[in-house]
């Protein structure tokens, strides 16, 4: 196992203790947002970039030193572990699975990934990318939730209503199970294998979670996302739990004693609080559109979201959802300013040279 960072500011915001001041990171902060990712992505098919370790581990540690943030996030995608289940995968932007997985038949065929041996060009990313990244900063590795991924895998690409995959969700539950639980196994594995290489934290991403109605979200969502969240714990690594659009039941999702809980835009940070109680740490919620506004309407509502929360000992900062791809760089540095001058702190972000050979 190669060297885990565990005295950040992110990883001690994971387990309630005191931090100088609150750490940030960004959903998709290693991303099109980014001119450096831009270029250096423009040559290659998205899947040739993500299986190429020396450009994934550049992406992450360009965002992460561009930003000045406390934590890095691996690049990678959440459908990668469905492609070493044998679905033939493909991005348009986002991801497609050809043919997708709508029957027992296509469920069964699913294989077992081996993650070392299957997906090996993610570990070398890692391990690539924590040799760069200087020891105050976290490494978050991460997967898609099992309903999140299921979701892609039924659907094929990603859709606004999601009907087949909630076709089978009403018609075939069964089947969504058997589907569910090949997913956990294959996701867990990954995200363990990730802790081995060399991650501090990982982040499962259930996106999807928001889609159902409440009777279906423990059952199909919770349940599984619990046994990701299990498996990673049990190596002593911290696990951060995001879902989109299930601000009203943040204390269901509690439940499952993920270390850190994500929170979209759409409830205060407060609110959030007095739902869950105490013992989770929380992380969010600046709405990802407000970075299109002026830098300093940007400073505001940081501000804000820093003063509501200054006597909360369990924050980190984040984006109530993935940076948007037009979004201005500048306003994106703009939050990790705002933060560091809040608490009295240098911020350290660099310039990047835009016209790096890959
Ligand atoms: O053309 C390109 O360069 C592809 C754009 C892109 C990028 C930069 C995709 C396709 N994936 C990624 C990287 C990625 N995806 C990361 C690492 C980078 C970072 O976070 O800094 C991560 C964590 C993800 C996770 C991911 N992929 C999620 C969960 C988070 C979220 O945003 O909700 C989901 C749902 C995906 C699917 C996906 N992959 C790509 C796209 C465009 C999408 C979303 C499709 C959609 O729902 O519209």
């Amino acid at each position: 196992m190669t060297k885990r960072i565990t005295d950040t500011r992110f990883n001690r915001a994971c387990r309630g203790e005191e931090v100088d001041c609150v750490p940030v990171w960004m959903m998709r902060q290693a991303g099109r947002y980014m001119p450096e990712y831009r270029a250096i992505r423009a040559p290659h098919t998205f899947l040739e970039f993500c299986r190429n370790p020396d450009l994934c581990a550049r992406a992450t540690l360009e965002a992460a030193k561009y930003l000045d943030t406390d934590a890095a996030i691996i690049f990678s995608d959440i459908t990668i572990p469905a492609w070493g289940m044998g679905l033939n995968l493909d991005f348009s932007p986002g991801p497609r699975f050809e043919p997708a997985v709508r029957t027992m038949k296509e469920i069964d065929a699913l294989t077992e990934i081996n993650p070392e041996k299957d997906l090996p060009f993610v570990f070398e990313a890692i391990q690539k990318t924590r040799a760069g990244l200087p020891d105050h900063v976290s490494l978050i590795g991460f997967v898609g939730a099992p309903l999140t991924l299921a979701a892609y895998m039924i659907e094929g690409y990603p859709d606004k209503n999601w009907v087949h995959f909630k076709s089978m969700m009403y018609d075939a539950p069964d089947a969504l199970d058997a589907l569910l639980d090949k997913v956990a196994t294959a996701v867990t594995a990954h995200a363990r294998a990730q802790v081995e290489a060399g991650c501090d934290v990982i982040q499962v991403f259930d996106t999807n979670a928001g889609l159902l109605p409440p009777d279906c979200l423990e059952k199909f969502a919770f349940k599984y996302a619990e046994r990701v969240i299990r498996g990673v714990q049990e190596l002593g690594v911290p696990v951060v739990y995001f879902a989109k659009g299930i601000s009203q039941h943040l204390d269901k999702a509690a439940k499952m004693k993920s270390d850190v809980l994500g929170v979209d835009w759409t409830i205060s940070m407060k609110d959030a609080r007095a739902k869950v109680g105490p013992d989770v740490t929380l992380q969010g919620n600046l709405d990802p559109c407000a970075l299109f506004a002026s830098a300093p309407e940007v400073r505001k509502r940081v501000t804000a979201i820093l003063e509501d929360m200054k006597d909360d000992p369990r924050f980190v900062f984040n984006l109530g959802h993935g940076i948007l791809p037009k979004t201005p760089p500048e306003n994106a540095r703009e939050i990790v300013r705002t933060i560091r001058d809040f608490y009295g702190k240098s911020w350290n972000g660099q310039d990047l040279v835009m016209d790096a050979e890959a």
